[in-house]
This record gives structure tokens, C-alpha cells and sequence, in this order.
């Protein structure tokens, strides 16, 4: 099975539909073609977790190689593996290391890489004059983590496999089989103020020995393998994590689960089951390609690490910054796929039972982020598991702000758990921030029984919440009362900017949700009543976007939070097209701001300035993101590693290429000059449509539009506008006059 945990689909059956609906339109569209040279690649094993080691993932279950010879090291997680409850946040944990242990040494011609083309690392070298080549991949339709040693040479493999446990599970190595099995009740440690959590979850990983020739004996609790041609591993993990409030977030052990989850994969020769995980991985990778421009030989044949050297050094390397979009999208479908958990801060990976902000899902702005860009890029059913989330843990968020506010509907603290507990600070407009993700998903699909089901509910409680505590200043004008700017302060204050503009926003896309479906036309129309009276965005005395209701902005001020920019992006309330003189303002805060910082706000910042339409200034942050931020493995770094800076500076180059969050589709509004010729093919826009854009010369050359629901849209090109209507799954070209 693809995924073992049993999710409460209501709108299963008809998303399928769709997404199979969506794979045959564009396969038998122009094909996008795999992205070429989407490899990186190293001359030596890694030592360091975050900045070496290199991810893969199923979605659910993932893993950081490390590539040693003598010694490989693969540090494994899965994604329920938490501990909390719906008081406390708790923490995500890690899970276990695989250990193979060889018998020879590292030789010569050492290389690893991971082809993010196929999602499959190898690692090859010669050594005692044998080839030797292990292949690695997270399959997503056999729910289990793949590897595979070969040689040239037969008899050539001798060593041992071991599995260690993060927590105390017991260890039992027996046949072919190694088990690690616990409890996290065990973990009296993580007591939170004085309590003991009061959800403790089953987990257990088992792994099986597969070999061609030679013996493979269970012995002191790992297996020996003696003289053997070739051996696979298969690793299953999982626990009894179940996304359903109404059964206390448990369903049944994973022992069974995983049994049979390694049994069929076992039964497939090798060969099928990677056949079936590279269909399945590029099933959506390769509905997107990139092209902006081609580096120069030998820049491109230099290792990953080497590479990313020469950049920070000043080279041009059009392919890398390529290769870093390609893995946001490598990373969304190995840390987000139906049937798993939305990406937390690292995505799924994480080698610490107290990692660096509980590897939570954050709110004030990072899980949001992790989402900007999936749908934009091409990678739909990756949103799913985030709006399952979020319906999971409506029933304990409703309660909880029930207690602290008295009011109706719900929202979230900036710290949050699988289990809906939720720490640190109120923000009230959190809640309403995930509401524009789920908003967006929409907007992008055109799913209704997605809409009707899982956003528009959502949407219409976090209304009534605000309903409930906005305040009316004595002039009639509605501010959120007692608010905070993310994450700058002050405590208390009314009115402030980003909960203000929040709060526009999900009154404005519940009115729009409730058109779509043509239900609750009366409350759309008092909430529209409301968005009226709601205080709106202010220019200050130097002429900068406030930050609060009082003109309280420093121009020396460089925070990493951008919150009052909300309203540019990712929101729709000012826009260089029909608030001129807001996004001007916008333009002033954003200078004072500065173009550096931590990882995701240079990746937002490349975002804001995209929306105010300034393609070389996107590219500038852009470069610089490269050059200080990102690791030896292309993860982006906080620091410490956080996946919101790598997913960022996806969503950046979508809002580079195409914008529509304006009502019609944008086409290159922010094209930088550094990018004078190239493509991008796949792209999606708001309103179902899919987006071929080839430019020339900083030029549009033509574009190829192809809506999958059918109606109406404007596409825009600088000054030129252009109105088509479109058959579902029809297509057409223009030109750079959009003729
Ligand atoms: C927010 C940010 C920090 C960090 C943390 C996980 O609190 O302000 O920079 O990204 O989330």
C-alpha cells in the first residue's frame, strides 16, 4: 500500500480523478521533458548532517545518506514520529541510523550523487580493483526505503547491517530481519512542565536482508552478510499515528502494517520496484521545466560543493540556480505526499529529539511559506496533507480558543504539533494565514469537492472568529485588538498591520470560496459589510507601509519579518497595478528593510519584490541567497537548516515568471536581466491554467496557454492585455503581442 496510515478522504475518489485527469492532459501535451542536469554530486562521503548528508524521501518516510565505504550511515525519519499532545506542542523526534558495515576500504574514484531527475542516489568507487555501486531511493507506491549494494565482481560484499533507535526500542535481529520496536511513553524526559504528555505513540522499523549469493546470518542483533554478489535492504517504519481526534490520534500498531509493506516489496524484483518509483517520482517532477540559460563548461562539470565555490566566488551558473528551484520541487514531493504529514521545518528530516524549534509547524509564517509555491509549481497533490492537517486539528483548536478568547470558530498559537497543541505565542491571524494557503489551492485546482470539504469550512469558522473579537474604534473603523507584528512587537497593541491585512484577506477569500460554490450568500454579504469597516493599509512619515495603526516604523530598522508586506505578498490587497501608491510605499519599506537576512526572509523578499515588479532586484537577493545561505547540499541554511528558505526561493522564481493573483495572468512580471533567454514550461496559474513562456532577449518569444477546467482569463504582457475563453483542456498560442 501507498501509505498505511487510513486518512479520512471525503473528496478521495473525486481528486483522484483529477490528478489522473491532470497526468493524461499533460502527457499528451507537448511533453515538458525531464529537466536535464539535475544531479549533484561529491568526490567524498559526508561528515555533516545538515550541510553534507543528502535527503531522500517517500513523502512519509526519508532519510540523510551519508555515503561512507567502510562504514554508511543512514539516518532515517518518519513523519509521525512526535511526541505532545493537544496542550503542548511537543516535538517531532528522530528515528533510527541504519548501519552497513564492509569488510574493504575505500579505493579509488569515489562519487556520490543524487540524481534529483529520478529521486536515486548512488554512490560508486572502486576499491581492491572491484566497481562497487550502492543505489538508494524512498519509494512512494511501496512505502519503503530501498538500497542497493552491487560489485562487478561476485563474492564481493561482506559486512554487517545493524539498526539503532533514537529512543529505547527493543532491538532483534532474527532470519533476515532486523526489528527496532518502542513506545514514547517511555520518555519520561519529555515532560513539560511537570507533565507527562498524554498521547505516547507505538512506532517500530523493521528492515529486511535480501541477497544474491553468499550467506546472511542474524547474529547479536545484526545481520552478517558473507561472500554475497549483491544484497538489498528494504526499511519500513511507522507508527500507529492515525490523524483522527475521535480515536485519541491512534490507530493500530504498525507491526502488521510493516510486514506486509516489506513482504510485497520483497516479492517485486529489484529492478520493478525502482522501475515503479521513478514513474512515480517524475510522474510529477517532470511536469515542470526550467531554463534560464546555460552555464559554461567546465563550471558545470565541477562537484556540487565546488560549484557552489565558484558562485560565491562571482561565476555565473544559470543551471545552479536551475537546480536549486528543480530541488524545492525534489523536496516538496519527498517530504509531502497524500497520506503523510504537511513538511514541517525540515521537512521530514531530523536527527534530534530536540530539534531547533521543535521541527514544529510554525505559523508566523514559515509552514505557510513551505506551501506558496507547490501549486504555482506544478506539484497539487503535495498541498493535501497540509488541509488534512489543518481538518484534523479543528476540533481541539476550537476548544482552545474558546478557552482564551470566548469566541467562536478558532486559531492557533506560532507553535504547533501534529496533535493541535500549540505553544509560544497568540497571534490571533495565524490560523487565517494557513485559511490563504488553503484559499490558494483552490484557486490554483478548481477543486470544488476539495473547496466544498476542506477549505470553506475552515475558512467560514476563522470568519466567525474574527467576527467575534474584532473591535470598533469609536469612529466605526474594525482593527484586530491586542495584536503583535510577527515577530517584532510590541505585545498589546490594536490595529497592527499584518492582522489587519490577514484578516482582508480571509474575509475576501471566504466571499469569493462562497460565490464559487454558490452557498451563504447572506453571510458573504455582512462579512463584505465588515471588510469594509476594517482599518486598511496606512502611509507613514517617510512615506514607508506601517507596520502598525501608529506611525511607529524605523527606516534603520532590518528585521527578518516582513509582516506588514503581507498585503503585497502573499496576499492581494496592494499591487503596483491597482493600489500604485501603496505598492510604492511597500517599495520604501522594503528598501529600509535591506535585501539580506536569514534564510526564508531573503526568500520572501524575493517574493515582495517580484509582486512590485522588479525583476533585477529578485535577482540580486536571489544571487545572494546562493552565495551566503546555502549548504554543501543545497539546503538552505537559517541557520540552522530550515526547508521554509528552500521552498521560498521556489515560490520567488514562480512569482518572477508569472503572477495571477490579481484576477488575470501576469505573464514575466519580474524577468531580471541576468535571465536574457530562456523558458519555463509547466507553470500553473490561478483559475486552472497551465503556462509554456519562452523568452528571448528579456523578451517575450511566445507562450502557450492551456486551461484544464475551461473559462475565461486576461493575460497580461507589460502593457498588453488580452482576453481568452477556453474550452476545457484546450490550447493556445500567442506571440509577444499575446496575439
Ligand atoms: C520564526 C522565525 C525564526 C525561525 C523560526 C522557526 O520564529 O522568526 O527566524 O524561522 O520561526
Amino acid at each position: 500500500m501507498t501509505h498505511a496510515r487510513p486518512l479520512e478522504h471525503a473528496y478521495g475518489a473525486i481528486r483522484t480523478s483529477v490528478i489522473v485527469l491532470f497526468v493524461s492532459l499533460l502527457t499528451s501535451a507537448p511533453a515538458a521533458g525531464q529537466p536535464p542536469r539535475l544531479i549533484l554530486w561529491y568526490a567524498a562521503p559526508a561528515g555533516n548532517w545538515e550541510r553534507e548528508a543528502l535527503p531522500i524521501g517517500n513523502g512519509r518516510l526519508g532519510c540523510m545518506i551519508f555515503g561512507g565505504v567502510a562504514k554508511e550511515s543512514i539516518q532515517f525519519n518518519e513523519d509521525s514520529l512526535w511526541v505532545g499532545d493537544e496542550k503542548d506542542t511537543g516535538a517531532y523526534q528522530a528515528f533510527g541510523d541504519l548501519h552497513v558495515e564492509m569488510s574493504h576500504q575505500a579505493g579509488q574514484d569515489y562519487r556520490r550523487q543524487l540524481d534529483i531527475g529520478k529521486a536515486i542516489h548512488t554512490t560508486t568507487y572502486t576499491s581492491g580493483g572491484v566497481k562497487y555501486r550502492r543505489e538508494y531511493f524512498a519509494s512512494h507506491p511501496a512505502g519503503v526505503l530501498v538500497f542497493r549494494f552491487t560489485a562487478d565482481r561476485k563474492a564481493a560484499h561482506a559486512g554487517t547491517v545493524s539498526l539503532t533507535d533514537a529512543h529505547k526500542a527493543k532491538i532483534t535481529a532474527e532470519g533476515n530481519r532486523i526489528t527496532a520496536s518502542g513506545s514514547l511513553a517511555e520518555h519520561t524526559y519529555r515532560k513539560t512542565k511537570g507533565r507527562q504528555y498524554e498521547i505516547a505513540l507505538d512506532y517500530e522499523a523493521q528492515v529486511l536482508v535480501l541477497h544474491e549469493g553468499g550467506t546472511v546470518t542474524a547474529r547479536d542483533g545484526k545481520i552478517a552478510f558473507e561472500n554475497v554478489d549483491s544484497l538489498t535492504l528494504l526499511l519500513a517504519a511507522d507508527t500507529d499515528y492515525l490523524n483522527r481526534r475521535d480515536k485519541g490520534w491512534r490507530g493500530e500498531h504498525p507491526h502488521q502494517r510493516l510486514g506486509r509493506q516489506l513482504a510485497h516489496a520483497a516479492s517485486k524484483p529489484y529492478t520493478t520496484l525502482r522501475d515503479e518509483h521513478v514513474h512515480d517520482y517524475q510522474a510529477l517532477l517532470n511536469r515542470l521545466s526550467l531554463d534560464v540559460g546555460q552555464t559554461p563548461q567546465p563550471t558545470s562539470a565541477l562537484p556540487t560543493n565546488e560549484r557552489l565555490k565558484a558562485y560565491k566566488g562571482g561565476g555565473a551558473d544559470p543551471d545552479l540556480e536551475e537546480l536549486l528551484f528543480q530541488y524545492a520541487r525534489y523536496l516538496m514531493i519527498s517530504s509531502s505526499r497524500p497520506g503523510s504529514l504537511p513538511a514541517n521545518l525540515q521537512g521530514l528530516w531530523n536527527r534530534s529529539n530536540q530539534p531547533p524549534w521543535r521541527c514544529d509547524y510554525h505559523t508566523d509564517v514559515n509552514v505557510q511559506m513551505n506551501y506558496w509555491f507547490v501549486d504555482h509549481a506544478n506539484l497539487p497533490e503535495c498541498f493535501e496533507p497540509y488541509a488534512e492537517w489543518l481538518h484534523s486539528i479543528r476540533g481541539v483548536r476550537t476548544e482552545r480558543t474558546k478557552e482564551a478568547f470566548k469566541a467562536r470558530g478558532w486559531t492557533m498559537r506560532a507553535e504547533n504539533g501534529a496533535f493541535g497543541g500549540s505553544t509560544w505565542k497568540w497571534v490571533k491571524p495565524t490560523a487565517a494565514w494557513c485559511a490563504q494557503n488553503l484559499w490558494d489551492h483552490y484557486a490554483f485546482t478548481q477543486d470544488k469537492a476539495y473547496l466544498r470539504t476542506r477549505a470553506y469550512p475552515i475558512m467560514k469558522e476563522l470568519c466567525e472568529f474574527w467576527e467575534d473579537v474584532l473591535k470598533a474604534l469609536p469612529d466605526g473603523t474594525l482593527v484586530s485588538p491586542d495584536g503583535y507584528s510577527p515577530e517584532h512587537g510590541p505585545s498589546g497593541v490594536d490595529g497592527v498591520s499584518h492582522d489587519q491585512q490577514l484578516v482582508w484577506d480571509l474575509f475576501t477569500n471566504t466571499i469569493d470560496a462562497s460565490k464559487a460554490l454558490g452557498v451563504d450568500k447572506d453571510y458573504a454579504d455582512k462579512i463584505a459589510l465588515l471588510r469594509e469597516r476594517l482599518l486598511g493599509p496606512k502611509v507613514g512619515r517617510w512615506g514607508q507601509l506601517q507596520e502598525w495603526m501608529e506611525d511607529l516604523d524605523k527606516p534603520q530598522d532590518k528585521h527578518r519579518h516582513l509582516s506588514h508586506l503581507i498585503a503585497v505578498h502573499p496576499g492581494r490587497q496592494i499591487s503596483p497595478l491597482t493600489t500604485p501608491k501603496l505598492a510604492e510605499a511597500a517599495k520604501v519599506s522594503m528598501n529600509a528593510r535591506g535585501d539580506g537576512s536569514t534564510g526564508w526572509s531573503r526568500a520572501w523578499k524575493i517574493c515582495i519584490w517580484a509582486r512590485l515588479h522588479d525583476g533585477d532586484r529578485t535577482y540580486k537577493i536571489l544571487h545572494e541567497m546562493l552565495q551566503s545561505q546555502i549548504a554543501d547540499n543545497l539546503y538552505d541554511l537559517h541557520p540552522p537548516f530550515q526547508i521554509d528558505g528552500n521552498f521560498g526561493y521556489a515560490a520567488g522564481i514562480c512569482e518572477m515568471l508569472a503572477q495571477s493573483h490579481m484576477g488575470d495572468i501576469h505573464l514575466l512580471p519580474a524577468l531580471p536581466s541576468a535571465w536574457k533567454s530562456g523558458s519555463v514550461k509547466g507553470l500553473v496559474a490561478r483559475g486552472a491554467y497551465e503556462l509554456s513562456i519562452q523568452w528571448a532577449d528579456g523578451k517575450l518569444a511566445k507562450c502557450r496557454i492551456t486551461s484544464r477546467k475551461g473559462g475565461k482569463t486576461r493575460l497580461r504582457y507589460r502593457q498588453m492585455t488580452r482576453t481568452l475563453t477556453l474550452q476545457p483542456g484546450e490550447s493556445l498560442e500567442l506571440d509577444p503581442s499575446l496575439k
